[in-house]
């Protein structure tokens, strides 16, 4: 297993659309322990290929293990997800994102969902969510898409995030090069 680099925005790979996987053979395994300990390591609830460089229909979600580490792992794979329903009922939650870092807003999103998908061994799956955890599904699937929540906000405020984030990103480069 090994922590990978998460893409932070402005990165042109967060925008592109994750491919389905075909089979989950052992090199789909590997890639979801190494996703699961990198999301660990973040520490974050929900991790997509895409945010490690890979674009592949993955997701590992574990909504609890973030805010207590000692409490028991209780991750999830998502492989092809698919949501196959959305609530009309509402809900608002303050979201972040590991590749936009320390940045926050609120977005409302469908406070329900169901979703197919394939799991760690390939099976399927079918899951009613809802809450946090629906929440944090329908991020990661728009990964997926290469959307980011920040594409919900005006364009000002949008903007205004990934100006701040390319002069992070600068001030990280000069620190290195001097
Ligand atoms: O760690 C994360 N927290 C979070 C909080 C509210 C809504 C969504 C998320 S997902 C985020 C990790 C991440 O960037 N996943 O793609
Ligand atoms: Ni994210």
């Amino acid at each position: 297993m090994a922590i990978r680099k998460i893409l932070t925005e402005p990165n042109k790979f967060l925008r592109k659309k994750s491919l389905r996987v075909e089979n989950v053979d052992e090199n789909i395994q590997k890639l979801m322990d190494d996703m699961l300990e990198t999301l660990y390591a973040a520490p974050g609830i929900g991790l997509a290929a895409i945010q490690i460089g890979v674009d592949k229909r993955i997701i590992v979600i574990d909504i609890n293990r973030d805010k207590d580490k000692k409490s028991k792992k209780n991750h999830m794979f998502f492989v092809n997800p698919e949501i196959i329903w959305k609530s009309e009922e509402k809900l608002t939650y303050e979201e972040g994102c590991l590749s936009v870092p320390n940045q926050f807003a609120e977005i409302n999103r469908p406070k329900k969902c169901h979703v197919k998908h394939l799991d760690y061994n390939g099976d399927f799956q079918e899951l009613k969510a809802e809450g946090l955890l629906a929440t944090c599904i329908q991020h990661e699937i728009d990964h997926l898409e290469g959307i980011l929540f920040i594409d919900y906000l005006s364009k000002l405020k949008k903007a205004m995030i990934i100006k701040k984030l390319s002069k992070q990103k600068k001030e990280n480069v000069e620190r290195i090069v001097v």
